[in-house]
């Protein structure tokens, strides 16, 4: 399993919409364990591919706080199938716009669906942590990220923080 570098604002990959994957082979296993690997190396409680920079419809989940081990979740071609009408709002933060956190509004409760590493098709619940961390990361499978849902002024001073940050780097 390997630690892969994670795509971080402004880059534009993270503006587009991923691909559905066509088939469980054994390039999505590996994918998805790299995943895993990144997201707990970062640490994070979710993963998008195109993340570490595949434009493919995979994402990998942990929001598990328990200490008696870990709880992955690998979701293929995951899609929302059902929001509540009531709204929370989570303090979210993402991976690839590092140290920037901001209260979003999201649906309470969702039910999603996705097909699993064996191919098998799942539909299930989710309220709290996972229920906003799954639209979190479907989000980034269509090039939305977490900014998107709040104010133009807070969103174009984050980015513009990044840019600027980009372009300090790339000098250096
Ligand atoms: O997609 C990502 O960038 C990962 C992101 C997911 C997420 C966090 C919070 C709300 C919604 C979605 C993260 O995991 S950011 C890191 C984080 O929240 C965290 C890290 C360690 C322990 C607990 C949380
Ligand atoms: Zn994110």
């Amino acid at each position: 399993m390997t630690v892969r570098p994670l795509v971080t604002l402004p880059d534009p990959r993270l503006r587009q919409r991923c691909e559905s994957v066509a088939a469980i082979t054994d390039e999505i296993r590996t994918l998805a364990r790299d995943m895993l690997e990144t997201m707990y190396d970062a640490p994070g409680v979710g993963l998008a591919a195109i993340q570490i920079g595949v434009p493919k419809r995979v994402i990998t989940m942990d929001v598990s706080k328990s200490e008696d081990g870990r709880r992955p979740l690998v979701l293929v071609n995951p899609e929302i199938t059902w929001a509540s009408e009531e709204k929370r709002v989570y303090e979210e933060g993402c991976l690839s716009i590092p140290e920037y956190y901001a209260e979003v509004e999201r649906p309470d409760r969702v039910r999603f669906r996705y097909t699993t590493l064996d191919g098998e098709t799942v539909e299930q619940d989710a309220d709290g942590l996972l229920a906003t961390c799954v639209q979190h990361e479907i989000d980034h499978l269509n090039g939305v990220l977490f900014i998107d849902h709040i104010s133009k002024l807070k969103r174009d001073r984050v980015i513009k923080k990044f840019q600027k940050a980009a372009k300090r780097e790339a000098a250096a």
